[in-house]
């Protein structure tokens, strides 16, 4: 983990716990606090190591900078994923609702489609947290043992990017198998359909049933196949690019550039631009000059920033 100034120098933050850095797993998504200025707080998540493989992993802690250091204190475990497991596909990304209330976490099936449908495993599933890690008495299942209690949506595969637009719907988008990349919009108690129906099919090429055949479950709003593997979600509200305004911005690994999907008056998602980067991306964030960033994925990424000429 890394601090970064605007000017691109860059501080590596010190007492990090050890993440399980296999595959799709590891240190996961960075979220500061809604109240940074006075409580220095940063939420995170990794896949933390346990029995030979991991479990996802929520954490707090203070973020403690003097004397050109930077390092974490008082780390606090939040909330971790049981059982553990050796799978990818973890998730582990986090949004804060916009009144700074609650804490949304994506949680990704780890290679175990199944677990998505069942409402005790906590695996493709969006939780909703009080920041302190405790459920809210408010949750569709509140009052409920286990992971249901903290359940707000469930069905999903592969979560790679979350959060909340300027008109406070909050948004998703997974993978996909061989096709079928999705865009949700998503809805207290919904159930998006993994592994019942998908837009895409198996790696195998068996065929999975079409989100269309099954009105039970919340389609997507928005679709891609070919998939362009998205990671990364960040709704532009920056003077840099105006046009942009009310825009998702999507980073792609696999379409190794940037997507802007623009909304229509009746709220519709489209894709509206597509510019390659010749580098997967995997994450994408807007800063408070408009300035948009991305960081790349793999050894050696980069991180770039994209301002107006
Ligand atoms: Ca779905």
């Amino acid at each position: 983990m890394f601090l970064v100034t605007q000017d691109g120098a860059r501080v590596p933050i010190e007492d990090v716990p050890e993440a399980y850095d296999h595959g799709q797993n590891g240190l996961l998504d960075v979220a500061i606090s809604p109240d940074f200025a006075r409580d220095s707080l940063l939420y995170f998540t990794r896949v933390a190591p346990e029995d030979g493989g991991g479990v996802l992993a929520l954490a707090r802690a203070r973020m403690e900078e003097s004397g050109g250091r930077a390092r974490l204190r008082d780390i606090e475990t939040l909330w971790r994923q049981l059982p553990s497991s050796r799978g990818g596909q973890p998730g582990g990304i986090m949004a804060f609702s916009p009144d700074g209330r609650h804490l949304f976490l994506a949680v990704g099936d780890r290679m175990e489609p199944g677990t998505a449908q069942d409402p005790d495993a906590a695996r493709g599933k969006i939780l909703r947290l009080n920041p302190d890690g405790s459920a809210p008495p408010d949750n569709p299942m509140a009052g409920q043992e286990g992971i249901r209690a903290l359940t707000w949506s469930t069905g999903h595969r592969n979560p790679y990017g979350l959060a909340f637009a300027p008109d406070g719907t909050l948004w998703e988008h997974e993978m996909g198998p061989r096709g079928g990349d999705e865009l949700n919009r998503i809805r207290r108690g919904g159930n998006y359909g993994w592994p019942e129906v998908s837009n895409g099919d198996q790696y195998s090429g068996w065929p999975i049933p079409r989100h269309a055949t099954c009105p039970e479950f919340d389609a997507p709003s928005l679709y891609w196949t070919p998939v362009i593997a998205p990671a990364g979600l960040a709704f532009y509200q920056g003077a840099a690019f105006p046009a942009w305004r009310g825009s998702a911005l999507i980073g792609g690994l696999r379409a190794e550039g940037l997507v802007r999907v623009a909304f229509g008056a009746d709220g519709k998602p489209r894709q509206a631009d597509r510019w390659p980067l010749g580098r997967r991306i995997r994450d994408v964030a807007v800063a408070p000059d408009g300035a948009v960033w991305v960081i790349e994925d793999g050894a050696g990424a980069g991180l770039m920033r994209l301002a107006a000429p």
